[in-house]
């Protein structure tokens, strides 16, 4: 079977917790890099690396709508879209390497703008803890790693929104979520009023995270398809397997489902840009969460490529 689309991944780096200043995912692209991700994505499939963006320093203050470094937040967002933007336009498919999740604004800003060029319906399919649907006048945190999914969807701060060529660069039913087990009061309001589909970890559990993602992936072809855009922050894995991650929260996903459902992702030949983020390498273990994105990310290009990865072979045996 030909699988569509671009058969060149540029990983393009996002070294910042201006989201959630502190949390250390700052050190996420040096530390991936360091534990020997680009060699290893290397192996699978045709890889460059192309740099970490650059933005403006933050000092965590919180402005007239609550929350933390707003302004900075955007101006990192528009670094990542431009970077971003730059390898859908040359034919790649961007991995945008976190980071914190804030910066998912950037890339679904970029993929976004790229299916609607190309008139391609937009879909996002979003593995995490949190929901990251806050509004600024829900979060209690004020940390913008909060709310990137709000604002894609249009809903959220008017700096934030600018980051998009145009708003909403998400239709809510367009979203669906998986692994949710840590939600703001007011952002479930959220969620509910925009009628998004988020999993948490008990219908998770119950119904299997491959058979969740299988089915979001066939009412995406039945509908068309189009570019799908996934956001994977590795906090939705359990802390146990992904400790090194800025906001941990226990009871996530086991390893084996995930790889599953990335390789499921992969080999529909429907998705056309990624994000990986949150790996905050100051605390990570034994190296356990740079592995697990690892294998993350070598199972989808594997998956997408076509080819049997050898070191996914035991997992084949599970699925
Ligand atoms: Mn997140």
């Amino acid at each position: 079977m030909m699988r569509k689309g671009a058969n060149w991944y540029g990983v393009v780096g996002a070294p910042t917790d201006v989201g959630h200043v502190g949390c250390g995912a700052a050190a996420g692209p040096a530390g991936l890099r360091a534990a020997g991700l680009m060699r290893r994505l290397g192996q699978v499939g045709l890889v460059a690396d192309m740099g970490d963006v650059a933005g403006p320093a933050y000092d965590g203050a919180v402005d007239v709508s609550g929350c933390r470094s707003v302004a900075e937040t955007a101006s990192w967002c528009g670094a990542v879209r431009d970077r971003v933007g730059r390898v859908l336009a040359a034919g790649g498919f961007p991995i945008m390497m976190g980071g914190d999740h804030s910066l998912a604004l950037g890339s679904i800003a970029a993929a976004s703008a790229h299916a609607r060029a190309q008139g391609r319906a937009f879909h996002v399919l979003w593995f995490d803890a949190h929901p990251d649907f806050n509004t600024p006048e829900t979060s209690p945190s004020g940390n913008t790693h909060g709310l990137p999914a709000a604002t894609a969807c249009g809903l959220g701060h008017p700096l934030m929104l600018s980051v998009g060529a145009f708003t909403p660069l998400l239709l809510p039913a367009h979203l669906e979520q998986f692994g949710i087990r840590d939600v703001d009061p007011g952002e479930r309001a959220n969620l509910r009023a925009a009628s998004v589909r988020f999993h948490e970890m008990p219908a998770v559990r119950a119904q299997g995270l491959p058979a969740l993602v299988g089915a979001a992936l066939a009412r995406i072809a039945a509908a068309g398809g189009g570019h799908v855009h996934v956001s994977f922050d590795l906090d939705v894995l359990d802390p146990a397997v992904a400790p090194g991650v800025g906001t941990p929260v226990p009871g996530g996903l086991d390893l084996p489902s995930a790889e599953i459902a990335m390789r499921m992702l992969g080999a529909s030949g429907l998705i056309g840009s990624l994000d990986l983020v949150e790996f905050a390498a100051g605390h990570d273990r034994e190296g356990r969460t740079a592995s697990a994105a690892e294998r993350l990310l070598t199972g989808f290009i594997a998956a997408r490529n076509g080819r049997r990865d050898p070191a996914m072979a035991p997992l084949d045996r599970v699925a």
